[in-house]
């Protein structure tokens, strides 16, 4: 790693996937990074798995003093129910149900009542400084806070985001839609065309820059020889329930969150461009992010990933 990351007090909201899981542990495991809370959105998930796994990995780390939320807002589209699996094989997994000395049986003590959206509104409320949202899924929660409470804005330092496709084709396969749209924006487009009529700095990682990282039975190798380290064979077995599940038209999973996540400490291996863009809030390409030459958001998007260093950065992280 060349120089240190600039230290951020962090907002999580995810959406329970794999990639999600993997992300709350890589934050978990920066040392610059103040995570203030953990909100499980219901898109690419089943919710109480979701908030178990998430609840067992905060006790991994010792951490259950942080809290978690739990997101009632829907989307419009459901995500495939094969992708919402997993949550429950992570949920179970060994590493995640061994109660260590000192721990005890999950409690719902830092599982707050409030849902996603006001749990955000206050956390931001409350902020003494600018604080940064990651968000690793859809962004109706953070879109809802703002709506209802637009001077919430200025306590944004940076919302980052992985979601959309500029100048590459969609990951939505569905009917009634054109195919240009990314999942996490496709789920709640109307929260996506929301976060973009507000004036929070926005920082994208589009598919143009996800598809450059696919996780590769090379790559599992090379985190199999870390495996005495818990949290790199906690990564290695989540990666390894997405091989081979895929639905038809993706045979490989991406590091689409966890590329957005490793942004926060190694943004040096991400190349970046600043464009116009508008979303499009329903229709047959409801979701697309689209690049326009004038007017639109100006936002920040990652566009390539400098592969080996970045994987590297990946493998030290996890050695905890
Ligand atoms: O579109 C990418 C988003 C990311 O936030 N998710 C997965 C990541 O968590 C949806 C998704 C697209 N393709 C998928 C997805 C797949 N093949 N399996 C599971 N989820
Ligand atoms: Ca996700």
């Amino acid at each position: 790693m060349t120089g240190s990351p600039q230290p951020r007090t962090v907002l999580f909201d995810h959406d329970g996937g794999v990639d999600d899981l993997l992300s709350l542990m890589m934050l978990l495991s920066m040392p610059h990074i103040d995570l203030a809370g953990v909100v499980v959105t219901p898109a690419d998930c089943f919710l109480r798995p979701a908030v178990s796994a998430t609840q067992k990995i905060l006790r991994l780390f010792n951490r259950l003093d942080i809290e978690v939320s739990r997101g009632d807002l829907h989307g419009v589209h459901s995500f495939p129910r094969a992708w919402r699996m997993h949550a429950y094989a992570i949920d179970a997994f060994p590493i995640l149900n061994e109660i260590r000395p000192g721990q005890s049986d999950l409690t719902t003590a830092n599982i707050d009542p409030e849902p996603g959206h006001l749990f955000l509104a206050r956390k931001l409320r409350e902020a003494a400084q600018p604080v940064t949202v990651l968000i690793t899924g859809p962004v109706s929660n953070l879109a809802a806070a703002l709506v209802a409470e637009p001077e919430l804005a200025a306590k944004i330092e940076e919302v980052v985001w992985m979601g959309g496709a500029l100048d590459v084709t969609g990951n939505v396969r569905d009917y009634e839609h054109d195919g240009s749209a990314e999942w996490n924006a496709y789920w709640d487009p109307p929260s996506a065309y929301n976060l973009w009529q507000t004036e929070v700095p926005i920082t994208i990682f589009p598919l143009d820059a996800t598809n450059h990282v696919s996780v590769t039975m090379d790559f599992l190798q090379r985190l199999a020889q870390l495996r005495r380290y818990p949290v790199a064979d906690l990564a290695g077995q989540c990666w390894a329930i997405t091989v081979g599940v895929i639905p038809s038209y993706e045979y490989v999973y991406h590091m689409w969150d966890t590329l957005t996540t490793g942004y926060l400490g190694a943004p040096q291996h991400i190349s970046f461009r600043d464009v116009r863009t508008v979303v499009a809030p329903n229709g047959p390409n409801a979701g697309q992010t689209q690049v326009v030459s004038t007017g639109g958001k100006l936002i920040k998007a990652a566009q390539s990933v400098d592969v080996e260093p970045f994987l590297r950065y990946l493998l030290e992280l996890f050695k905890q």
